[in-house]
């Protein structure tokens, strides 16, 4: 059989390169590969919940209903895994920490300056909490208008990603947003995430090509 995924490929790579969008060293896919370390975790709406503590004014428990009711947004941004794939204008949509923030649903202390993202089996990725609180983050339930399948970590995923034409904007590679999440913990000091224990590059920025410690 043909594979006309082949023309189309390269020319949407020559597009988003001729663009700037390309970093170095990525390869654009029009397909989204599934990568994780362990099993997919069952999903229960009657016990899941996200929690939120650490460096925060009141630690918050929110069941998947009570989730649902928290304000929404919506971007359109380039992924980018340290694999080497790309994947170019998703639309990703979900909860906002910045306006969470904003109205007060999350409370930071003035000493919080990193944020863990906790995952199911003890799943871990950190982030500055300035990255967090970036146009480019969002705890995200949808992508392209579409809840996640399991496998791409329904029903809650970190995303971080790079939004075209935001160069002010810190874009690290597509594992600093963590499947299955479960919770955030607002933390003084940095702490190394489970990628990050394993050798990967802490601030991960893909416009410098941090791939490895
Ligand atoms: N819970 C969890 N989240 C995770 C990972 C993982 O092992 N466990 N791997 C990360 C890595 S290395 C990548 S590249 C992306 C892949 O997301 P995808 O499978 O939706 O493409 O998820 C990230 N989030
Ligand atoms: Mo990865």
């Amino acid at each position: 059989m043909p594979d006309f995924e082949v023309p189309d490929r390269c020319q949407e790579e020559e597009r988003v390169h001729a663009e700037g969008r390309l970093p170095p060293g990525q390869a654009l896919t029009l397909k989204f590969p599934v990568l994780h370390y362990g099993p997919v975790p069952p999903f229960n709406p009657a016990t899941w919940d996200f929690r939120v503590w650490g460096e925060v004014g009141k630690e918050s428990r929110w069941t998947w209903d009570e989730f649902n009711q928290l304000p929404r947004a919506k971007i359109v941004m380039d992924i980018h895994c340290v694999t080497r794939w790309s994947k170019f204008d998703t639309l990703w949509e979900g909860v906002s920490v910045k306006i969470l923030i904003a109205q007060r649903l999350i409370q930071p202390l003035p000493g919080a300056r990193f944020v863990m993202q906790h995952a199911e089996f003890g799943f871990s990725v950190n982030l500055p909490l300035e990255a967090v609180l970036q146009d480019n983050f969002l705890l995200a339930t949808h992508i392209n208008g579409e809840p996640f399948t399991p496998d791409h970590g329904y029903p809650l995923r970190g995303v971080i990603g790079a939004i075209p034409g935001r160069a002010d904007l810190q874009t690290p590679y597509f594992w600093k947003g963590a499947k299955w999440l479960r919770g955030l913990e607002f933390m003084r000091q940095d702490r190394l995430g489970f990628w990050e224990k394993a050798g990967y590059n802490n601030s991960a920025d893909v416009w410098k090509e941090e791939r490895f410690a």
